[in-house]
């Protein structure tokens, strides 16, 4: 019985370790409309917490959504590539961390649409709640996080 215990300890120890360490991947390939302006604050945060983004300018969005395979309705502004895993939306750094540490098998997260207090669409102090998705290649989506 101690033993699991301290196996649990142990994991979570580890966790937490991972998150706060910056040994993960940070470079981050950004496509979005030159014109996005709530796509840039969110390039902007992400740079802000030390991640190396490269931004592919595109008219065509919804293509790139498309070919990286992102069901329509979890469809929003920018779409991101980290790591091998779509970032669709605007998604905390936090998210793209634990995504990046659980490594589920997924092909991504989303946050579909732009909810008001999300990184990029700051607004005061306030947060509409919405759930952050994860999706595979079927298109079968998952709640990831509840915000
Ligand atoms: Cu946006």
């Amino acid at each position: 019985m101690k033993s699991i215990v301290m196996l649990a300890i142990l994991s979570v120890l580890a966790v937490t370790m991972a998150l706060a360490n910056d040994a993960m991947v940070k470079d981050i390939v950004v496509y979005k409309n030159p014109e996005c302006g709530c796509c840039t604050k969110w390039v902007k945060y992400l740079q802000g917490k030390n991640y190396n983004v490269t931004i592919e300018h595109t008219r065509d969005v919804l293509a790139v959504k498309k070919r990286l395979g992102i069901p329509e309705k979890l469809a929003a502004c920018h779409t991101a590539v980290i790591d091998g895993y779509v970032i669709e939306g605007h998604i905390t750094h936090r998210d793209i961390k634990r995504l990046l540490l659980f490594r589920p098998e997924v092909k991504g997260i989303a946050v579909p649409g732009m909810p008001i207090g999300t990184p990029g669409m700051e607004s005061g102090s306030k947060l509409e709640s919405h759930n952050v998705m994860s999706f595979d290649e079927h298109g079968n989506t998952e709640v990831f996080a509840e915000h």
